[in-house]
């Protein structure tokens, strides 16, 4: 194992890929977190022996050192509970979050949480300064760590660096509404390769950053003032495709799904959705779409059952909260309204699962229902596609994820339209088995030829095809 002063890869994100725990007998213990950055970058690092910086989860741990945990090296980065509230709650999910996802919620603008996001950003780009070893990568992710590449790259310029912005970035109408657009932008830039999930997105920050800043560009580059090119690039992230399908061939999936289907009562459709407890992922009007066709008699209760798994997340966020209790009022009115004793019309699961069981959950359900307002990619939609390996089964999908630009043969969806969600429900619901081989196979195939290994393989891969700054002495090795 490398050890962490000396990393060559050196992936930066806010969180661990752990969470901190206290195990039954009291003694402190770490678990893997669920999320999409986890999921995508733990075979990535394992692959490259890199060292991983990031926050571990709790503010009143006073146990900072760097730690081996299942293999992985791990540096945590501590946070004051002032500082959760402030960088984390405050700006990072309470600001950006909602602005990069279309206004979806309304971003709040405060100085001091944007003063929080200057000071963590500025003790992550140290832990990250101290840990890379001479010429090193470094690979900074998503929208809470903005301002590392540029604050990165004052104290190492011998460092090769690359940001991946995991969400959406938004178009200039409505970026431009941020105080601090200036900053951002910059922030970004010291970066050599920016990556985002699809090509629109890599357009607005070209886009932005000659209109704002007033840098030279030309198609995906940008010349700053002192001749070093920076990349805007798009890199649709995947998943472990062959690994979830080889979870969902295991024997005891197969025999989870098949107590799923039982435990539902063995329904001629089940729907699933599996989604973060997040306002973005349009969770409230399927349900409502859904609550519609049984009301309406479009679907009957012995036939069609919807499961929700709703993952618990950020909790201590006002807008979460609120909308978690809409959702359960939801849910409630319509198993009152539509559900028998033991058939409720909607599972509903506010709880975090292992993997094994959501496998078991993809390859129980009959139709997955992904219909996010505004989602950077949305990996549910693929691993659903990955455990599929029977060709069978339909995918509904909201044409504004990510995902829906490499899905084509999903039945897509304007999640906006509650009729038309409806609609395409029950054409789902309708389709035939060759219909859904059909689309499935296309969809698998291309699943499986882009997986984590390849996003991850071409970002690296580019980031290291970058040219070098002209003045060769700024890449000079750290004096020691
Ligand atoms: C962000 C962007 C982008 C969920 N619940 C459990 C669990 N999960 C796993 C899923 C999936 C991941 O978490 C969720 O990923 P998504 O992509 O669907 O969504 P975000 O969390 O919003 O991720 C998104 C992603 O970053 C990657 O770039 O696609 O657009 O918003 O892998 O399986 N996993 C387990 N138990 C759960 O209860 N084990």
């Amino acid at each position: 194992m490398t050890s962490p002063a000396q990393a060559d890869l050196v992936i930066v994100a806010n969180r661990l890929p752990v969470d901190r725990v206290t195990a039954p007998d009291g003694s402190p213990a770490w678990r893997r977190s669920p999320g999409g950055l986890v999921t995508a970058l733990e075979p990535v690092m394992r692959a490259e022996d890199g060292a991983w910086i990031g926050w571990p989860g709790s503010s009143d741990d006073d146990d900072f050192e760097p730690f081996v945990e299942d293999g992985l090296s791990l540096i945590p980065v501590p946070m004051s509970a002032q500082e959760v509230e402030e960088f984390y709650e405050g700006f990072s999910n309470g600001t950006l979050w909602p602005l990069y996802h279309d206004l979806v919620a309304k971003p709040e603008f405060h100085r001091e949480w944007w003063e929080s996001y200057v000071a963590v950003n500025q003790r992550f780009a140290d832990k990250a300064a101290q840990v890379a070893a001479d010429g090193a990568t470094v690979w900074v992710q998503d929208y809470q760590l903005q301002l590392v590449p540029q604050m990165l790259r004052q104290q190492r310029p011998d460092l090769r660096i690359g940001f991946y912005l995991h969400i959406p970035f938004p178009p200039a109408e409505l970026f431009s509404q941020l105080p601090w657009r200036r900053q951002i932008l910059e922030g970004l830039l010291g970066a050599d390769l920016i990556g985002f999930q699809l090509p629109g997105a890599a357009a607005n920050f070209v886009r932005l950053v000659r209109s704002r800043v007033g840098h030279k560009t030309h198609r995906d580059t940008i010349y700053l003032p002192d001749g070093r090119p920076v990349k805007a690039t798009a890199f649709p992230i995947s998943i472990d495709t062959a690994g979830f399908e080889e979870l969902a061939r295991s024997e005891g999936v197969e025999r989870r799904a098949k107590e799923i289907r039982e435990a539902l009562g063995d329904p001629r459709c089940i729907f699933l959705g599996v989604d973060r407890l997040d306002y973005t992922k349009g969770i409230y009007s399927r349900l409502r779409a859904f609550g519609e066709l049984i009301r309406d008699g479009k679907l009957d209760l012995e036939d069609a059952v919807f499961v929700q798994v709703a993952t618990p997340s950020r909790e201590r966020v006002e807008q979460y909260r609120i909308l978690r209790d809409d959702i359960e009022r939801l849910v409630g009115g319509i198993n009152g309204d539509h559900g028998r004793i033991g058939r409720p019309a909607i599972s509903y699961l506010h709880t975090s699962h292992p993997r094994e069981e959501m496998a078991a959950l993809y390859r129980a359900a009959d139709i997955m229902v992904v219909t996010p307002f505004r989602d950077g990619m949305n990996l549910v939609a693929k691993e659903y596609v990955a455990c599929r390996f029977d060709n069978d089964g339909a995918l509904v999908l909201s044409e504004f994820a990510g995902a829906a630009a490499e899905l084509r043969q999903a039945w897509l969806v304007n999640p906006y339209d509650i009729d038309g969600m409806k609609a395409m429900l029950l054409e789902a619901f309708a389709a035939d088995s060759k219909e859904r081989g059909r689309r499935m196979r296309a969809m698998r195939k291309t699943v499986l030829q882009h997986d984590v290994a390849k996003w991850a393989e071409d970002f690296l891969r580019d980031l290291e095809a970058v040219p070098e700054h002209h003045d060769k002495s700024v890449r000079r090795p750290r004096a020691k």
